[in-house]
C-alpha cells in the first residue's frame, strides 16, 4: 500500500465517528511498519480516547520505529484525555504523517513542534484537502464558538418546496429522505420555524437505529407552539428549546411548557423578532457546534440575511409543481438585482435515488 492509501484508510476510519464526536473533530489514525498495518483507530465519541490512543490500544506488537498516518495534527494538551504527542513519543514512533492542522489554540502547530523536538520526523499537509473535508464544523466552531449552520431544503426542479395548497409530503424520494435522517444525526442541533411546526407537526428526530437525536430549536417569536404538538409531547426525551421574542401575557404558557420539559429562551431584537445572531452565540455557549436548518422559507430568509448560514444543501427532485403561490426555499422580498445575489461556492453534487443533492458553501465575510 502507498502513503496515500494509508491516509485514505485513516480518513475512512475517522468517518466512523460521524455524529458522535461533536464538538470534537473526526480523526483517524493508522500505524504502519514494514509495509503492514499493525494498528489503527479513530476518535469514537466525545470525551473518549483520541484516534492515536485507540490505534495504540489495538497494537499486538511494538510500534517502535513505525510510521503513524493521522488525519489531524496530534494534540499536545491535557483535555478530557492526556496529550497524544506523549503517547506517540512513548511508543517510539519514528515518523508521523499528518493531514489537517489542528486550529485549536491549545494545539495549533505545537503538536508538530513537540514531535519534532522529540526527534520524530513529521510530514505535514499530507492529503490535507481530503482530511480537511472531515471537519468543517470543528474548524469553524473551535475558532468562533458559534455553530456551523447548514441550511437544508428539498425542492422541485421548478424551485417549489410545497404545492400551492401547502402540501409538501413528499417532494423528494425515499432515499433522499433517508439521507436527511443521517444528516440529523450528524449535526448537534436542528432548527425550524413555528410555521413548519404548526403546518406539519413534525418530530424532528432520527428514526434510524443506533443514531442520536439533535437538540430541537424552534424559532417561535410569538410563542404559538401547541402544547399537544409532537415536539412538546416528546420534550422529555429530546432536548427542545423554544425561542421567542414577545413578552406579553405568556407567563402561564411558559410555565406549562417548562413543566412539559421544554426549555424556553427569550431572544428578541429591537423589532421584537428573534435575534438569530444572539441565538447562535447562546447555542454555541451551550456546546452546540452545528445546526441543521430545516426551514421553512421565512426562517431561511432571516437566517441568510443574518449571515448565520455557512453551507446550503439542496435536494432537487425531478418534478414540477408550478403555480405562482407554491412556496419556495427562501421567502422574504429578495434582492433587486442579480448582482446583489448571495454568492455560493460549489462543493459537491451527487445523485441520491431519483433526486440530486447540491452542496455549496457561503463565502466567508
Ligand atoms: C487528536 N486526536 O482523535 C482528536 C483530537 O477534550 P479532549 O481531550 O477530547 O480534547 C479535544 C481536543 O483535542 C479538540 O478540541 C481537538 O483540538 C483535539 N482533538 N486530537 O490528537 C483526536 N479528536
Ligand atoms: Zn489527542
Amino acid at each position: 500500500m502507498t502513503d496515500k492509501e494509508y491516509m485514505l484508510r485513516a480518513i475512512s476510519l475517522a468517518k466512523k465517528g460521524e455524529g458522535w464526536t461533536n464538538p470534537n473533530p473526526m480523526v483517524g489514525a493508522v500505524i504502519v511498519r514494514d509495509g503492514r498495518i499493525i494498528g489503527e483507530g479513530y476518535h469514537k465519541k466525545y470525551g473518549e480516547l483520541h484516534a492515536e490512543r485507540n490505534a495504540f490500544a489495538s497494537l499486538k506488537e511494538s510500534a517502535k520505529g513505525a510510521t503513524m498516518y493521522v488525519t489531524m495534527e496530534p494534540c499536545c494538551h491535557y483535555g478530557k484525555t492526556p496529550p497524544c504527542t506523549q503517547a506517540i513519543i512513548e511508543h517510539k514512533i519514528g515518523k508521523v504523517v499528518i493531514g489537517s492542522k489542528d486550529p485549536n489554540p491549545k494545539v495549533s502547530g505545537k503538536g508538530v513542534q513537540i514531535l519534532k523536538e522529540a526527534g520524530i520526523s513529521v510530514v505535514e499537509d499530507f492529503l490535507r484537502e481530503e482530511c480537511d473535508k472531515l471537519n468543517p464544523i470543528f474548524f469553524h466552531y473551535i475558532k468562533t464558538k458559534i455553530p456551523y449552520v447548514v441550511m437544508k431544503y428539498a425542492m422541485t426542479l421548478d424551485g417549489k418546496i410545497a404545492t400551492k395548497t401547502g402540501e409538501s409530503k413528499w417532494v423528494t424520494g425515499k432515499e433522499a429522505r433517508e439521507e436527511v435522517q443521517h444528516m440529523r444525526h450528524r449535526y448537534m442541533g436542528i432548527m425550524v420555524g413555528i410555521g413548519t411546526v404548526l403546518a406539519d407537526d413534525p418530530m424532528l428526530n432520527v428514526r434510524v437505529k443506533d443514531k442520536k437525536n439533535p437538540v430541537r430549536i424552534i424559532c417561535d417569536s410569538k410563542l404559538r407552539i401547541k402544547e399537544d404538538s409532537q415536539i412538546v409531547k416528546t420534550a422529555f426525551n429530546q432536548r427542545t428549546i423554544v425561542v421567542y421574542a414577545y413578552s406579553q401575557n405568556i407567563q402561564e404558557k411558559l410555565e406549562r411548557l417548562h413543566s412539559l420539559g421544554v426549555e424556553t429562551l427569550y431572544c428578541p431584537d429591537e423589532r421584537n423578532q428573534i435575534d438569530l445572531k444572539k441565538l447562535m452565540i447562546y447555542l454555541g455557549n451551550e456546546g452546540i457546534d452545528s445546526i441543521l436548518l430545516e426551514g421553512g422559507g421565512t426562517l431561511n430568509e432571516s437566517a441568510v440575511r443574518a449571515g448565520i448560514v455557512k453551507e446550503v444543501q439542496a435536494f432537487i427532485a425531478p418534478k414540477l409543481f408550478g403555480g405562482a403561490n407554491g412556496k419556495t426555499p427562501i421567502e422574504g422580498i429578495g434582492v433587486n438585482l442579480p448582482s446583489e445575489a448571495v454568492r455560493l461556492k460549489y462543493v459537491d453534487i451527487c445523485q441520491i435515488g431519483e433526486d440530486i443533492k447540491i452542496t455549496c458553501k457561503l463565502y466567508e465575510k
